[in-house]
């Protein structure tokens, strides 16, 4: 027997159940005419962390009584609204437990989905429908770290968000300026009050997007193509607010292999395709168990039952504390590493990396010995235990099927993030100079830059949007010569990648030692990570 997902399957939830799925508690189609009536929230970025983490926060909510699910958003990509579709919206998600147990569960919480590319415009109609209602009370995003940036240093628009800008509020293509469209269009209708929360990973994720969008409305302002109370519906926190989060879960691609399983065991039908070019399959997600929601409380129309689904929800420095521990210390700053260093050394699984001495090191040197010293304390976390989970539990996890390549995509844009607040902390207590596995790991990312393996074989870098100018500037850089690892110097200067100048708080000189070691040819990462 395979299950095949589709209208039908709501009255088939005793055979999902009898197959080992957990069922939704609730009647999607209730929760479906609910919600079009009175949606209350809103989901931009249909990718596979909204999947393992929002789709699931609402379902435990409806399982608890709540009556609205998500009306879910994409811009580029039309084939995921496409593939949500195909499966009215219904998807299973896989827990890939770390004893090598799985738990699979039918998510029902996507009311609806729409497509906002420019050329869909039935997509942004309906949504410009929802942001009309009053009913709305918040909106998420998952945009990645480079969706929050639209001016450059002096508060010219971005080129690739330029045209959306010069085009006005409209059907826009790029996240911020669509959100702010819609926003636009919600003033309109009578301003009422809305929380915007960045779901994104980096701390003060919502100031940031409070910046974001304030930078296009100040566009629109300037240019005449949006009111000048625009600005101020925008500006002011009691009518849009921009509450921060902290959000936690390994959310790798979904694996063509665990679908494989799946489908043999029978849980998953021939609905769960995969997307030409090996894309994400949109009507699975493969995830681990652990996972946290912080949220900072603030929002001005009211805000769905969270407590329901287990999120923390608390004040700004609840929030700002449990992101700096797990983004700047105890969890990231470690995949990071591990991306880098594991795609030089021929790595496609981070759980194998975990079975490697001289990469466990690394992980601990970068979190137990580098982050955790100078770690944030939340109230009700522990960093010390999380931690430890993260290193004997959720990174070694043999199911979860994630990749040195997924995680080392936009490295440029973590970087700073990352280690940039913890380098900056240990400078103020003044022992800086003794790092090392921080700046090894900054130096492996050098390296890795040449698209040379530690085989000497090219591989290809994942994609991340500084490649091309950062390139320019490592053009002196060769393997076989390690004096020119001083000519990443230039590079290393760069506070608006690192987050500091590694030069003026004298970080370079070791920077540049490990990497001038790891240039002297085959075999040189492995040799000077052993010797660290
Ligand atoms: C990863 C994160 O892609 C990355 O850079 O480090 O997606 C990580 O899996 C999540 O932050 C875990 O919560």
């Amino acid at each position: 027997m395979s299950l095949a997902l589709d209208s039908d399957s709501f009255d088939r939830f005793d055979e999902f159940s009898a197959a080992g799925f957990r069922v939704p508690q609730f009647d999607p189609r209730v929760m479906r005419k609910a919600t079009t009536a009175a949606p209350t929230w809103v989901h931009l970025g249909a990718g596979n962390f909204f999947r393992s983490v929002h789709a699931i926060v609402a379902q435990a909510m409806l399982d608890g009584g709540h009556e609205t699910g998500i009306v879910l958003a994409n811009l580029r990509d039309h084939t995921v609204v496409e593939n949500s579709r195909r499966t009215d919206d219904l998807f299973v998600n896989v827990v890939m437990n770390a004893d090598g147990t799985i738990d699979p569960a039918l998510i029902a919480s996507v009311a609806e989905s729409a497509q906002l590319a420019s050329d869909a415009a039935t997509g942004w109609d309906r949504m410009s429908a929802v942001f009309r209602q009053s009913s709305l009370q918040l909106v998420t995003l998952t945009i990645t770290e480079k969706g929050y940036q639209t001016v450059d240093a002096s508060g010219e628009a971005l080129p690739e968000i330029a045209d959306d800008v010069d085009c006005g509020p409209a059907r826009n293509r790029t996240a911020i300026p669509a959100l702010a469209s819609l926003l636009l269009t919600r003033f309109h209708a009578g301003g009422t009050p809305i929380a915007l929360m960045s779901t994104d990973n980096f701390s003060d994720n919502g100031d940031r997007l409070a910046q974001a969008v304030r930078s296009i409305a100040d566009l629109w302002v300037a240019s005449g193509q949006a009111p000048a109370e625009f600005a101020d519906y925008v500006s002011d926190r009691q009518r849009v607010a921009y509450p921060s989060t902290m959000v936690d879960r390994i959310t790798p691609s979904p694996s063509p292999a665990v679908a494989a399983m799946l489908a043999e065991r029978g849980l998953i039908g021939a609905d769960v395709r995969e997307r030409s070019g090996g894309g994400p399959l949109a009507s699975f997600s493969n995830t681990e168990s652990t996972s946290y929601l912080v949220v900072e409380d603030d929002f001005p129309n009211g805000r769905p039952p969270f407590e329901l689904a287990g999120v923390l929800v608390g004040d700004r420095e609840l929030v700002s504390r449990a992101d700096r521990m797990k983004v700047c210390t105890c969890l990231n700053p470690l995949h990071t590493a591990m991306a880098v260093v594991g795609c030089l050394l021929g790595f496609t699984r981070i759980a194998h990396m975990m079975d490697d001495c001289d990469i466990r090191a690394l992980v601990e040197g970068v979190g137990r010995h580098e982050g955790l010293p100078v770690a944030d304390t939340p109230s009700g976390l522990d960093p010390a235990a999380f931690l430890a989970e993260v290193i004997d539990v959720r990174l070694p996890n043999p199911g979860l099927p994630d990749s040195p390549q997924r995680i080392a995509t936009d490295t440029s844009q973590k970087l700073g993030i990352r280690f940039g607040e913890t380098i900056r902390r240990h400078v103020d207590v003044g022992d800086a100079q003794h790092l090392t596995w921080i700046p090894f790991a900054i130096a492996a990312w050098v390296r890795y830059l040449l698209g040379v393996d530690d085989d000497l074989a090219p591989f290809e870098r994942s994609p991340d949007p500084l490649l091309p100018a950062i390139d320019n500037r490592l053009k002196g850089m060769r393997i076989g010569d390690p004096e020119t690892a001083s000519s990443a110097r230039d590079l290393l200067a760069d506070e608006a990648i690192f987050g500091v100048d590694l030069v003026s708080v004298g970080l370079a000189p070791t920077v540049e030692g490990h990497l001038g070691a790891m240039l002297a040819g085959a075999g040189a990462v492995r040799r000077t990570l052993h010797r660290l």
